[in-house]
């Protein structure tokens, strides 16, 4: 049965529904077998309706008592929602639907006349969540159940946007002359600060899990892999509890050489503009099976705009200027918080940087120019962010290459350049320029699927109170 020529063709199907609905006209009358989830078994006596789902789609099967085994006819009858089915049998096209007089037939459908089948794996009952039907249940219920509510269309559309958009992500990075790298994911000191590490012990040695790939992302940079990106998870023991924090992250990462903080900015936007150019053109049916959840939610439907480059810079000294003239209290030097980023987006609803920081907020990695001050004196960095709304997507800039100011940072920032040594003496031998940033994957698909939390756009999210399924 299988075609080992044809992908599609596997141990358990000689097709996938999908191609059974969009191709029955060229195998019409051929035999096919089928496997899926049972959404529905209606029928009484010798006669059954199947309808069946895969990842392609759904299809109706007709099994006739008198044209296969009794056992098996029973079985697939007495079948519960969400059992796994095999069926096997020939394509027909269903009777088309009467029309008034004058109008056009719809495009045809086909199903399966079935002929033998199998119970791959009964459902219990009842399902915990639905899944067809709409049955409201809270966030937790649904994340207990990831692989029940995974099955709703519209949960199953984010998730392939989301691979879609890290694939779309990587072929313009590799498009700009990018390599895909990967960092170790157990390291033994902090990049991002030493408050938000989670401990373990590796054999005798206590380490930490990687908070960001920053520090082995520069070290492959100054050893000649000009330009890198990586996609991999970051952790944070912090105690967050809000709709866009997890302590468990997809960060997505770049670090090139020979590159400033606004270069790097413009392979951002160029970055983000060819994700979403690309899910306009192609997945515009995600799309629209998110957007029939959310209006049958009573929410607004979401539609992708592609954001034009380059993106509006705002300064930090600017975005502190915007914040006070909205009427909110923020000094020079203080964190731009969630509801100041409100007045700042009422102005620049779309994504925004906000470059050049002051030195003293930012990581002893970033790099300054000494002669950058604000009005004020203040000394500025070569630190930008990335906001959209009241949210930061990413982090990033130029990196300080030069090593004495490097240990210098360090020790302003009461870090001992000794527990750095395997970082810092990358830098001993000549280092480039360099510069990257780090974006939450789950906060851009937030963005672009309209969802208000994290969560949804995370497969098993990790949060205080979460580490199962
Ligand atoms: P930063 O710490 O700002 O910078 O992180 C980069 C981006 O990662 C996302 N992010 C998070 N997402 C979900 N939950 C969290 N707890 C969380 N923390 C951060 C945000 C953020 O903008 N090394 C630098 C990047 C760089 O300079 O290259 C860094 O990690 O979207």
């Amino acid at each position: 049965m299988r075609d080992s020529s044809d992908w599609h063709s596997t141990a358990y199907r000689t097709h996938t529904i999908g191609q059974v609905v969009s191709g029955g006209s060229k195998i019409l009358g051929k035999e096919v077998s089928i496997a899926g989830y049972a959404e529905t078994v209606r029928g009484r006596g010798a006669i059954c309706f199947l309808m069946l789902r895969d990842g392609t789609g759904n299809i109706q099967a007709f099994l006739k008592k008198d044209n296969m085994e009794a056992s098996i006819f029973d079985s697939i009858q007495s079948a519960t929602r969400e059992s796994t089915i095999k069926v096997t049998g020939t394509v027909a096209q269903k009777r088309p639907p009467k029309v008034p007089e004058g109008q056009q037939l719809p495009a045809p459908e086909y199903e399966i006349n079935v002929s033998s089948g199998e119970i791959l794996a009964s459902a219990e009952t009842p399902l915990p969540l639905g899944v067809t039907d709409d049955v409201n249940v809270g966030l937790d219920v649904r994340l207990d159940n990831r692989y029940l509510d995974l099955r709703r269309s519209h949960v199953n559309a984010i998730f392939q946007l989301r691979s879609k958009v890290l694939q779309y992500g990587r072929e313009h990075l590799i498009k700009e002359g990018f390599m895909e790298m990967n960092s170790p994911k157990i390291i033994a000191s902090a990049s991002e600060g030493g408050t938000n590490l989670f401990p373990m012990m590796y054999f005798d040695t206590p380490a930490f899990l990687s908070q960001s790939p920053q520090l082995y992302k520069q070290l492959a940079v100054l050893g000649g892999l000009e330009r890198v990106f990586e996609i991999g998870p970051a952790f944070r023991a912090e105690k967050h509890d809000t709709y866009r924090h997890l302590n468990e992250f997809i960060s997505f990462d770049i670090e090139g050489a020979w590159m400033d903080d606004e270069d790097v900015m413009g392979v951002q936007e160029r970055m983000i503009n060819h994700i979403w150019t690309c899910v306009a053109e192609f997945d515009q049916n995600l799309i629209d099976i998110i957007n029939e959840f959310r209006i049958s939610q009573g929410d607004k439907s979401i539609t992708v705009e592609i954001p034009t480059i380059p993106f509006p810079r705002i300064s930090y000294c600017d975005a502190i200027e915007i914040v006070k003239s909205g009427g909110a209290e923020i000094n020079w030097g203080d964190d731009i918080e969630s509801h100041h980023c409100d007045i700042i987006a009422s102005k620049y609803p779309g994504f925004h940087f906000i470059p050049r920081w002051p030195m003293a907020m930012k990581p002893f990695y970033i790099h300054h120019k000494e002669n950058e001050k604000s009005s004020t004196g203040g000394q500025l960095s070569r630190g930008f962010d990335l906001n959209y709304g009241r949210d930061e997507m990413t982090s990033g800039g130029q990196r300080e290459h030069r090593v004495e100011v490097l240990e210098q940072n360090l020790i302003n920032m009461d870090l001992d350049p000794k527990d750095f040594s395997f970082y810092t003496d990358g830098f001993r031998y000549g280092a480039p320029p360099h510069a990257g940033w780090g974006l939450g994957v789950a906060r851009l698909l937030m963005v672009l699927t309209g969802t208000g939390n994290v969560r949804e756009v995370v497969l098993f999210p990790r949060d205080r109170s979460r580490v199962t399924p």
